[in-house]
């Protein structure tokens, strides 16, 4: 007998993609078992965050020079304490972190994956009560099962990327994850503390209304980013128009609207910023992966950002993604 089933957990999900591949060994189930229950864990703790102590700095700044807020630092060690202790994971690169970590013990030596996170994305909006994310992607290592990883793991193209995804700490918790064969959301059930599918098969509209950037920035931006954001402002209804801005400021909750709704989301190069102020590892990557099993397009402003190849741990890069459509002039 077949039980019909309404509601499928994030591991029933994973579980069930692998009987689509006979030679699966599970341990990307496991590695997405084991994000999912870090992102439980900070959860519980974001949403308490105005309660608790653990709201506000932690006094210290992390590699990019930037303020660590306390509730950083319990991500970084949710994640990395999960993964860590699991035995799908041969090391990690994190924001929070100045270099990889190799774990060395016998069965994280097996593995066949890295993973690289931003732990907690946007969390200057902590404080106010804005929502934040955890942003991550997996990569199959380069170096060879039974030693420790080295950086040439954490520093391949996106393009390589196995899985990626991010969870939004909002109104809601959703995981959202990307294989090459489909992006899927899953929404914390709280009642009995699973993520369960509520977002199958996500396509990002072709077309959209939304384009999200920091207008405060606009005299630092460059004549052709000038250019485009006064095009969305002017645009007629025969011309597409008119658009609309958006921009929550914390990129897990703005990509994750317009990977819904359809948009553009953009971090171009600023006069003081050359680079762009998005790391290419821990959050243009993950995002360009899925958005492009999505139906959607990334680029630097010249190139597709899956192609890079980075030359550092925290490289940074400027990132347009978003609706195929609203891409053209970026490709
Ligand atoms: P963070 O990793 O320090 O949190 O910074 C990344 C965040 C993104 O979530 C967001 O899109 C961007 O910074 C906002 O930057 P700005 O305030 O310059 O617009
Ligand atoms: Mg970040």
């Amino acid at each position: 007998m077949v039980i019909a089933r309404k509601v499928f957990t994030l591991d029933e999900f994973t579980i069930q993609q692998l009987r689509n591949f006979h030679n699966a060994t599970g341990e990307l189930s496991g590695l997405l078992r084991d994000i999912g229950l870090a992102a439980k864990r900070v959860n519980v703790e974001v949403n308490k965050a105005g309660l608790a102590d653990i709201l506000g700095e932690a006094g210290i700044m992390n590699v990019q020079g930037e303020e660590v807020k306390k509730l950083d630092l319990f991500a970084n060690n949710q994640f990395t304490g999960v993964l860590q202790h699991g035995i799908s994971c041969a090391g990690i690169a994190s924001e929070e972190w100045d270099d990889f970590i190799a774990f060395d013990d016998d069965a994280s030596r097996q593995s066949k994956y890295v993973c690289l996170f931003d732990p907690l994305d946007g969390s200057s909006n902590i404080d106010v009560n804005v929502s934040v994310g955890t942003i991550f992607s997996v990569y199959r290592r380069l170096t060879e099962k039974g030693t420790s990883v080295n950086l040439d793991d954490f520093l391949q193209p996106g393009i390589r990327q196995v899985a990626a995804g991010y969870i939004v700490y909002g109104s809601s918790t959703v995981l959202v994850y990307a294989t090459r064969r489909g992006v899927n959301g899953f929404t914390l059930d709280p009642s009995i503390g699973e993520f369960c599918l509520s977002h199958s098969d996500i396509k990002c509209p072709a077309g959209g209304k939304i384009y999200s950037v920091n207008h405060g920035n606009f005299y630092r931006f460059d004549k052709k980013v000038q250019r485009a954001i006064k095009k969305y402002q002017c645009c007629t209804a025969q011309q597409g128009g008119p658009y609309t801005l958006r921009y929550i400021g914390s990129m897990v909750s703005d990509i994750h609207r317009n990977l819904l709704k359809g948009g553009i989301f953009m971090y171009p190069p600023t006069r003081d910023m050359p680079h762009g102020k998005l790391r290419l590892q821990y959050e243009c990557n993950p995002f360009a992966f899925i958005t492009e099993v999505a139906g959607g397009l990334a680029t630097n402003g010249h190139q597709r950002i899956l192609d890079i190849v980075p030359t550092a741990l925290h490289e940074r890069s400027a990132l347009f993604i978003g609706s195929s459509n609203m891409m053209e002039e970026w490709k």
